[in-house]
């Protein structure tokens, strides 16, 4: 009986072992000269990881469309894409897309993109094999995700896995109760030198930033808003593996010269996880409209609070890097705007109330509850 075991966990470990290497194979980072892969995987679906053979993928029922790839630069491309839709697939799994919170697409280039609710429900989504009559075979991987009518940076190349977050795992939808001023919070952090085009500049790491002042709140997802109006999510892991440079052209820009150029977000507005956002006010300047209160020139606190979705109370709590610290209603925080003074500090100014409520050197805003 226990040589029987034995064996029989022996079987099973070594199917495991097999199970996963195989799909590993499919995941494993491009390698220019390596043969051509045949398969993806995916997860999330019934089992940890399944794998589709992209000749799986050719039998669904091939859409042909004629389409436009528009990049961030507002380049654009016309070609002509033949594929599998991926709803088609997911429905041999008893899935849609259309119930699914984000599917997240990786390349073998380490190039990977959340799809959001939004896309989802409203779009095809093509598993493209051709494009403009010629097979694909990109970084060994012969599949690229085509989604018409969306910009170009959804549509990845060299498709090698898909991770599914169904709607009740969702994460990173928690009310927003504690904003972080970016500007301030930084200034205690270690700034390296980060080389960028022909300039050298300032970066932090964002897991120092995550670590010192968000460490007990942190989600899997990362979403994060630009101040050009591009909303985007990204994988924990990802965005604490990287950097935010904090001065020079683009900044604040997130990077890392380990991740594909196109997954870097440049000019971020504020980023959240879990109930925390951090803001920057450098970018506000550009985005929010200019206020004005008792000739103080600065951004109205309201605005911001609409634009991040801040939870509503009653009463509100600005504090200091050092501590200091006011409480206010929530008519005041509304009539509140936000500045910098002459040494670069960011000061919040009630109109209204005596100067000791006016906080210099501001490091979160917080809803009492
Ligand atoms: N694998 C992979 N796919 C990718 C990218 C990448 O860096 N790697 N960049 C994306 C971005 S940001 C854009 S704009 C388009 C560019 O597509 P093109 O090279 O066909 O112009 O591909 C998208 N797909
Ligand atoms: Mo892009």
């Amino acid at each position: 009986m226990k040589s029987f075991s034995k064996k029989y966990k022996f079987i099973l470990i070594s199917m495991m072992i097999l199970a996963l290497t195989s799909c590993n194979k499919a995941v494993k980072t491009g390698n220019k000269n390596s043969e051509t892969s045949n398969k993806i995987c995916i997860s999330g679906l019934e089992k940890e990881n399944i794998e589709v053979k992209v000749d799986e993928i050719k039998k669904l029922k091939k859409v042909n469309k004629d389409v436009v790839a528009v990049t961030s630069s507002g380049e654009r491309n016309e070609m002509n894409v033949s594929g599998g839709l991926l709803e088609e697939l997911l429905g041999k799994y008893n899935k849609s897309q259309k119930n699914l919170s984000i599917v997240r697409f990786i390349a073998t280039d380490g190039y990977s993109i959340d799809i959001p609710k939004e896309v989802l429900e409203n779009r095809d989504i093509i598993l493209a094999y051709e494009i403009d009559g010629k097979p694909l075979f990109e970084d060994s991987q012969p599949l690229r995700i085509i989604i018409p009518d969306e910009r170009a940076m959804y549509w990845v190349k060299g498709l090698n896995k898909i991770e599914i977050v169904e709607n009740d795992k969702k994460q990173g939808n928690k009310e927003i109760d504690k904003i972080i001023i970016f500007d301030t919070a930084i200034l205690d952090l270690k700034q390296e030198d980060y080389k960028y085009y022909e300039s050298v500049d300032k970066a932090i790491k964002t897991n120092d930033l995550l670590t010192s002042h968000a460490s007990d709140n942190i989600e899997d997802e990362i979403f994060i808003k630009a101040a050009d109006g591009l909303e985007k999510s990204e994988s924990n892991k990802v965005f604490r593996d990287a950097y935010i440079k904090t001065t020079g052209k683009d900044s604040p820009i997130f990077l890392s010269s380990d991740m594909p150029k196109g997954m870097t977000v440049k000019d971020i507005l504020w980023f959240s996880t879990g109930s925390t956002s951090f803001l920057s006010i450098s970018k506000s300047f550009e985005y929010f409209d200019e206020s004005n209160s008792d000739n103080i020139k600065g951004i109205l606190f309201k605005d911001i609070m609409d634009d991040i979705d801040l939870t509503k109370g009653n009463t509100y709590i600005f504090v200091a890097k050092d501590g200091y610290k006011v409480e206010v209603s929530s008519e005041d925080a509304n009539n509140c705007i936000l500045y910098k003074n002459e040494d670069n500090k960011v000061v919040v100014y009630f109109s209204g109330l005596e100067k000791s409520t006016s906080v210099k050197d501001l490091l979160f805003i917080e809803v009492k509850r």
